[in-house]
């Protein structure tokens, strides 16, 4: 059975968290306590360099980092639903928003609540704040005439993009100001298969 390393709380895991439970995907948890440092023993190490998690272990089978886990588990399982689409302009829509995920919204929203999360911290969060700010407005303008980010259905773009802007309250910056990102956050939230970060 398939692996997924991750933490419970992390934003990061939810979006592979969320993807496998869209898709049905049964897989053995591997769940990493920070605090015992055994994500950086030479163990874990061996399997991810990066000493981070998400990670997927599947056999032979090893992929780190969340975006490239989604690609991965959206074509590996081939859900119609979420797959990726083979045309190159569709593609492209897709991996805009992947990178957006890895930088726009982790420099952004990720960090805020990385800051309220872990005192102290070295992060500049006036910085974090303003460049949460700016992706927010640029998600809402966006979302302003559309439902979802690409291809006018769900897709892995809105999984990457959906935990650290649905978590952005816990960096104590609210969506008050964005109406169409708030209607985005419900309507994925009644999407079938859809889990909260932490199971009541
Ligand atoms: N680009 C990676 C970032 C993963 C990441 O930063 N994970 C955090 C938890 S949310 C982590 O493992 N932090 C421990 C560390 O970096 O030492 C991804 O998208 O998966």
């Amino acid at each position: 059975m398939p692996k997924l390393y991750y933490t419970p709380l992390s934003g990061h895991s939810y979006k592979v968290r969320l993807l496998l439970s869209f898709l049905r995907v049964s897989f053995e948890p591997a769940v990493l306590d920070f605090s015992t440092g055994y994500h950086k023993s030479a163990a874990y190490l061996q399997i991810n360099p990066l000493g981070q998690v998400p990670l997927w272990v599947d056999g032979e089978v090893v992929v780190r980092d969340s975006q490239a886990i989604l690609v991965y588990l959206a074509q590996h399982y081939a859900d119609p639903a979420w797959l990726l689409p083979t045309d190159a302009l569709e593609l492209a829509k897709i991996v805009q928003w992947l990178s957006v995920a890895a930088n726009e919204i982790t420099h952004g929203p990720t960090q805020v609540r990385g800051y309220w999360r872990k005192q102290p911290s070295t992060i500049d969060i006036d910085a974090a704040t303003k460049r949460t700010h700016a992706i927010l407005k640029i998600i809402n303008d966006h979302l302003a005439t559309r439902q979802w980010l690409e291809l006018e259905r769900p897709t892995i773009a809105d999984v990457a993009c959906f935990p650290y802007i649905s978590l952005v309250h816990e960096g104590k910056v609210s969506l008050e100001d964005y109406p169409h990102v708030q209607a985005w956050v419900e309507r994925f939230k009644q999407l079938d298969g859809y889990i909260p970060l932490v199971s009541a």
